[in-house]
């Protein structure tokens, strides 16, 4: 059955692979699925046809036969539990590898994005000099946490799995403000995320609509 999910017409990156539907194209890539592109625009999201399929009107959203899924989570696991490769076959193991998908999305994601908001859409503000080092500290604190159970391991349970895709497409919103860094381990780690060919083909796929 074809699969269709929807992505920016222009992403508000320009390009650089932090818009939703990359965690999309990556889980599809990872799982070896063909997919199609829906695009469009902000104003396209807020209208009816989208609202149906995303009541936040937002992207990405996937369309397969008479299913519709929004929320990058949901999406991904759908994707991990019909496909080999997301997922490890054992069955604590896979129920540890969906933790750490909602570790990403309900325990890292949220001050991540706090601090992404503060740096770039809240910087004009009179108070916002006072309140980043605040959101700063929120997200090196759950960075040292997750460095810490990191250790030296490759992935954070095992083989590669979906929990380690969706946690390293949320650290990538952090790149451009070089807090990252100062966790080596993990830098490493989504530098790891980054070199899987899966990974370079969903990056290469979703540029492309935002350099044609
Ligand atoms: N929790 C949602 C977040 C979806 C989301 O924030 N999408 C952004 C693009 S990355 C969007 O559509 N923003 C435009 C808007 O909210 O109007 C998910 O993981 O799918």
């Amino acid at each position: 059955m074809t699969i269709t999910i929807t992505a920016f017409e222009r992403s508000p990156d320009g390009g650089k692979g932090l818009a939703r539907d990359t965690r999309v194209r990556w889980a599809l890539e990872e799982a070896g699925q063909p997919y199609q592109v829906r695009l469009v625009s902000f104003r396209a999201m807020k209208e009816p046809a989208h609202l149906a399929l995303h009541p936040f009107g937002q992207i990405p959203t996937y369309e397969e036969g008479d299913l519709v899924l929004f929320e990058t989570g949901s999406i991904v696991l759908h994707i991990a539990q019909r496909h080999a490769g997301l997922l490890p076959q054992d069955a604590n193991a896979r129920a540890r590898a969906i933790t750490w998908m909602f570790a990403a999305v309900n325990s890292v994601e949220p001050p991540v994005l706090e601090f992404a908001n503060a740096r770039l859409l809240e910087s004009d503000k009179p108070w916002a000099k006072e309140r980043l080092p605040l959101v700063a500290d929120r997200v090196r604190s759950r960075l040292k946490q997750l460095c810490a159970r990191l250790g030296d391991g490759e992935w954070l349970d095992g083989a590669f799995s979906a929990g380690d895709l969706m946690m390293v497409s949320v650290l990538l919103r952090l790149r451009p403000s070089g807090i990252l860094d100062e966790f080596a381990d993990l830098a490493a780690y989504v530098a790891r995320g980054e070199a899987r060919p899966a990974y370079k083909r969903a990056f290469a796929a979703q540029l492309a609509v935002n350099t044609a």
